[in-house]
């Protein structure tokens, strides 16, 4: 099996209950096992129109039997499940779900739809900060310096003390 990171991120409906309905989706189809989410955060938005709500990040640590572009793909549809319509939103703008696929074991690869690790991972704190408070041994290789020293500060002034719910 495979170590993966995933992140999660919402701004609108009701991300907490996303999140967890989607974990929930992706252990029970076998797509992710022994999954540690960690707390999920309120932070300001990143880029993308400018009046769009906060968001609320979570990022989980995951096993898979899938190699990465199965992966992708099932996260596309889990996306799609929860109401995500890529086809009419604005590039960084309001969503119901984002699953992005950060880090794939030591894999780095750059392919049409596929870049491993996620090329933006290493510069976002709304990623970097929840991975810090997971175990750094279940963090991929591919991205785990960059969550090693990014400041342990941060989560503590962001976190919402929400356990995720699966
Ligand atoms: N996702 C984006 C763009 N900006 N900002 C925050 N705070 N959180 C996100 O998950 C986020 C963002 C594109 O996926
Ligand atoms: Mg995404
Ligand atoms: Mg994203």
């Amino acid at each position: 099996m495979n170590q993966v990171l995933i992140g999660f991120g919402a701004n609108l409906g009701d991300p907490v209950v996303a999140f967890g309905s989607a974990l929930g989706d992706l252990l029970m189809n076998r797509v992710l096992f022994s999954a540690n989410p960690s707390s999920i955060f309120s932070t300001a938005p990143v880029g993308g129109p400018s009046h769009q709500p906060n968001y609320r990040n979570a990022v989980v640590a995951a096993k898979t039997p899938c190699g990465p572009r199965e992966l992708m793909v099932r996260l596309l549809e889990v996306e799609r499940q929860y109401g995500r319509d890529r086809e009419h939103e604005v590039r960084w703008g309001p969503r119901l779900l984002d699953l992005d696929l950060i880090a794939f074991g030591e894999v780095c690869c750059l392919v049409p739809g596929l870049e491993l690790p996620h090329p933006r991972a290493p510069e976002r704190p709304f990623v970097l900060g929840p991975a810090g408070t997971l175990p750094l041994n279940e963090i991929p290789k591919a991205i785990r310096d960059f969550v090693r020293s990014f400041p342990a500060s941060w989560p503590k002034e962001q976190m919402e003390q929400e356990i995720f719910p699966c």
